[in-house]
């Protein structure tokens, strides 16, 4: 019967084929070719094109679209493919306005599509500006060889100037908010349905967290409307507003703020409590949901909600994995060539920290759900016999002064599949997800895990009179001089710890090698911070804030030593065990 109905319904498919020309598809499509694929249509918010669906869904569009041209084959398009779904990941909230899609111009199935476009090499990104009718209107979107980070900017920006052309009455108004008369006039166009109001003061004129918080909160643009405004507009002025970024909301009808909070990690999920709600505190949207969108670093406004604001706050076994993935395969060879002198340096010293140090016990956590005592981290234990191996490897192999990048990525894929693909690639970031956030992802990955490593360092060695703090720092700062991939993150670190607040001369007793970096991190939080705002009673982000430890510090930021180490110790052995069941929910949550 089956077979028999299998059979009639595959002589139908040419014929449907020829009936129904017009082919728009959206997530989840499989492509059409024989090719392997870099991406998952399951597990990816990305859009899967072939030579049948590009032109219809791509051209005529409502949304916008961010293509990116690919090689099955290709070594680069490959090691880019995390950086990429990283990307994807980030601006997974766009979809009502923009998405991301690929084609394997490899797959001689789309050897038309590919040839229309041009494309000569790979990877080729470009940008299709909504309502495009061909290949000639896609803008070139050149020297994406770069952080995911960088790109959602880049990206942000062709939204707005495709705003800029087509004035899209559904889209939400990305023009910066001009000189307003009254306050009618903010109100002008907005449709009825829109009960608020939100107006985000960027840091400074070229500021572009107020227009990705808007293609953000896009899927709410009947509720909320949202307007970008810099931090000189008269109505900040008359607002009173005085610390950028901010938020100021009204609520229609009524000329005077009905909210106004700082434009930081947690303002995704007040403005979509306003949208949801009308009121910033008081949620419909479901935690899982909200863990997966908004970024969770320190605000002081978490003192409205201490409780949900400490939840956010864990060390992940998944996030320091995907970081060292990175930091090991992706950055460490990124330059290509041989390492030699320096670098070779670095890298022997900074594996050997990894094969020294890299956490592999949970401690007792009835917080992070662990239950009590220790358990063991698997994931973790693979992958430091996989650092441990490949200390032994740049022993034996580098003991003349040279190894090839091309042979570090062939024995890192090597020992990486020996013991049983630990990386967890396919995972996402769960502490480290973000948004509107300097520490997203990647780069609060590392943080993480060299807060982890300090704090490991020390307690190995805790009856170690000769045990030397130092080194272990210097395996970290050689690591970001030579191979962070952000330039300026590793431009801000180099100045940190060689000039602002200098290593060799800050670090002499044992506990330094956790305090150090700990110290040095809050110092970069609040040079962050400290252009945004002069004024002296704003709370700074420092670590941990009094949601998180409430003897750590008093209000103004005066830390308590003691309370403090009894913190970081507790707060970096208490890790959150990598869980295939969090990677399998997060993995539906497509929009
Ligand atoms: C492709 O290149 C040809 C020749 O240089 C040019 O005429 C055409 O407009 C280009 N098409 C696109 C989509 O860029
Ligand atoms: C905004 O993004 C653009 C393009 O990536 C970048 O040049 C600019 O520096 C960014 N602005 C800020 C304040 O980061
Ligand atoms: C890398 O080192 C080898 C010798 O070990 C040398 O033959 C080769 O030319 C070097 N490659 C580069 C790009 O410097
Ligand atoms: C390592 O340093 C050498 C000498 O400064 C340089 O030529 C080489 O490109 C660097 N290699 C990597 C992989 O960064
Ligand atoms: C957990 O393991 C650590 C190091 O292996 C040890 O110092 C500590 O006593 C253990 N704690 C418990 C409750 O077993
Ligand atoms: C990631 O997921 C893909 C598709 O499910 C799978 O084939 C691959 O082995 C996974 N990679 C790792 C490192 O787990
Ligand atoms: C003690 O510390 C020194 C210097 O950091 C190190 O070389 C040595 O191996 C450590 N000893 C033990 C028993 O861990
Ligand atoms: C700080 O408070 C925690 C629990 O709230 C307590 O365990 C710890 O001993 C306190 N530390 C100091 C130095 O008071
Ligand atoms: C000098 C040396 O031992 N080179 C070896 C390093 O490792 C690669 C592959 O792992 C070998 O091909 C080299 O001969």
């Amino acid at each position: 019967m089956a077979a028999q109905y299998l059979l009639r319904s595959s002589s139908l498919i040419p014929l449907l084929a020829m009936v129904s020309l017009a082919t728009k598809v959206d997530y989840g499509y499989v492509p059409r070719g024989d090719s392997p694929r870099l991406y998952d249509e399951v597990l990816e918010p990305i859009v899967q094109l072939d030579e049948d669906t590009f032109a219809d869904t791509v051209y005529n569009s409502d949304t916008a679209y961010f293509i990116e041209y690919y090689a099955d084959w290709c070594g680069y398009c490959r090691r880019f493919v995390p950086h990429f779904s990283e990307f994807a990941e980030a601006v997974r909230l766009w979809s009502p306005i923009m998405k991301v899609a690929v084609i394997n111009c490899a797959d001689s199935y789309n050897k038309g599509v590919c040839k229309d476009n041009n494309i000569t090499m790979y990877p080729t990104n470009k940008y299709i500006p909504r309502g495009s009718s061909g290949a000639t209107d896609a803008i070139d979107i050149a020297e994406l060889y770069k952080h995911p980070e960088t790109m959602i900017d880049e990206i942000a920006i062709q939204v707005q100037e495709d705003y800029m052309r087509g004035r899209h009455a559904d889209w939400p108004n990305f023009e910066w908010l001009g000189k307003t008369g009254t306050y009618g006039e903010l109100w002008t166009g907005v449709p009825d349905t829109v009960q608020h109001y939100a107006v985000l003061f960027d840091e400074s004129e070229n500021g572009n967290n107020s227009m990705k918080l808007m293609l953000e909160l896009s899927k709410y643009r009947s509720q909320l409307a949202t307007r970008r405004s810099t931090p000189s507009n008269e109505l900040a002025n008359l607002m009173q507003v005085k610390d950028f970024p901010a938020v100021v909301v009204f609520k229609r009808s009524s000329a005077s703020a009905a909210y106004g909070f700082m434009l930081d990690e947690t303002a995704y999920e007040k403005l979509e409590n306003i949208a949801t709600t009308g009121d910033p505190m008081i949620s419909v949207v479901s935690t899982t949901t909200r863990m997966s969108t908004t970024t969770t670093m320190a605000s002081w406004s978490c003192q409205l909600n201490p409780n949900r604001c400490a939840e956010l706050y864990f060390v992940s076994e998944t996030d320091m994995l995907k970081a060292m993935y990175n930091a090991l395969y992706n950055d460490v060879p990124r330059a290509g060539g041989n390492f030699t002198g320096a670098n070779l340096t670095a890298l022997n010293n900074f594996v050997d920290l990894l094969a020294n140090y890299f956490p592999t016990q949970q401690g007792s956590s009835s917080r992070l759900g662990g239950g009590n005592g220790n358990t063991t981290l698997k994931q973790s234990s693979l992958a430091r016999q996989v650092f441990s191996e490949l200390r032994d490897f740049l022993k034996s192999n580098a003991s003349n002064g040279v190894l090839s990048t091309r042979d570090w990525e062939h024995k890192f894929e090597e020992l990486e599949k020996k013991h049983q693909m630990p990386f967890e690639r396919n995972a996402s970031y769960e502490h480290c997800r973000g948004s509107v956030s300097m520490f997203r992802g990647y780069t609060c990955g590392l943080w993480t895990t060299f807060h982890t490593l300090t704090i490991q360092a020390y307690m190995s060695n805790q009856n170690n009179a000769s045990f030397q703090p130092l080194p272990v720092l210097k395996a970290i700062q050689g690591w970001v001089e030579h191979f962070f991939g952000c330039r300026s993150c590793r431009e801000h670190f180099m100045e940190m710890t060689t000039k602002t607040f200098p290593m060799e001369a800050k670090v002499k007793k044992a506990d330094d090698v956790f305090l150090y970096l700990w110290q040095a991190h809050n110092t970069v939080n609040a040079r962050l911070k400290a252009d945004l705002t002069e004024d002296p009673e704003f709370p700074k982000y420092q670590f941990p804030a009094q949601f998180l430890c409430n003897n750590c510090s008093s209000r103004n930021d005066i830390f308590d030593d003691r309370a403090v180490t009894n913190f970081l110790v507790n707060y970096y052995t208490t890790i959150k065990p990598y869980d295939e069941r969090d990677n399998a929910a997060t993995r539906v949550t497509l929009p």
